[in-house]
């Protein structure tokens, strides 16, 4: 039997998240009926802070290529669902861009790039960061940086997530490595190649920092005032 494009918005509207994830790719594929269910449902939620079903209901209709869509998504969220804030005038659109099509190893690239921005001209001369800059960065530009993760990530990607996750396990280090896969055994995860690129990836496992030079840097990501504030 047909599906019921009416049952289907109506899922869309008061299921649990999993049933709005699940029922979003249907909506998509009954076309033009479809877009315009997708649109408004984007729209109505506009005023409520973003979470990742509008992130994965943006990242669908943007999959489109349709060009109806496309000015729909140009008019009313030109810079995505996440608003962009920045005390520091840095442009988060391409960071934006990189996630919404799930391009996750460029956005983690990215990222880093934009913390060497925060920390400024000898940061992105350097390539890497101080855990001294990172106590220093203000609170939007990282509540930024990891909505536009979580958003675009199911809400599995971001630093707030490995917070929670190295708050679950009582602050140890060498239990939260294997839990996000940096490490398995004696031996870290080797970068680019043995980390995972994409959602099959445990929760935590993005965005990277490096542990070349020790934990201060991800520790004084994961103890900034931007997660309790
Ligand atoms: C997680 C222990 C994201 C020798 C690339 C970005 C960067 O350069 C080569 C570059 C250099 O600085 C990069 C990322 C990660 N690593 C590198 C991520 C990562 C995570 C855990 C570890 N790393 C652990 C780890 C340990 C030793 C190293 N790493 C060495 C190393 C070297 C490079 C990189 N890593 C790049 Mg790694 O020389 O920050």
């Amino acid at each position: 039997q047909p599906p019921d494009i009416a049952e289907l918005e109506s899922q869309l509207n008061t299921g649990s998240e999993k049933i709005q994830l699940q029922v979003m790719p249907d909506i998509l594929a009954q076309g033009e009926a479809g877009y315009a269910i997708l649109q408004n449902f984007l729209l109505s939620r506009q005023q409520e802070p973003s979470t990742f079903i509008d992130g994965r209901c943006y990242e669908l209709l943007l999959g489109t290529e349709v060009p109806a869509v496309q000015s729909f998504l140009q008019e009313h969220f030109e810079s995505g669902v996440v608003p962009l804030r920045s005390e520091q005038n840095i442009d988060y659109l391409p960071l934006q861009r990189l996630l919404a099509k799930q391009s996750f190893q460029a956005a983690d690239d990215l990222t880093l790039s934009k913390l060497c921005e925060l920390s400024g001209p000898a940061a992105i001369k350097r390539k890497w960061i101080y855990f001294t800059e990172v106590e220093q960065y203000p609170i939007p530009d990282l509540q930024t940086i990891n909505q536009l993760w979580l958003v675009h990530s199911e809400g599995k990607f971001g630093y707030s997530v490995q917070r929670q996750l190295w708050l679950s396990v009582g602050r140890n280090w060498d239990v939260l490595w294997p839990k996000i896969n940096w490490r398995s055994g004696r031996n870290w995860t080797r970068w680019p190649d043995e980390f995972t690129w994409d959602l099959s990836a445990p929760r935590g496992h993005l965005p990277l920092s490096n542990q070349l030079r020790g934990v201060q840097v991800l520790n004084a990501l994961l103890s900034h005032p931007a997660w309790t504030s």
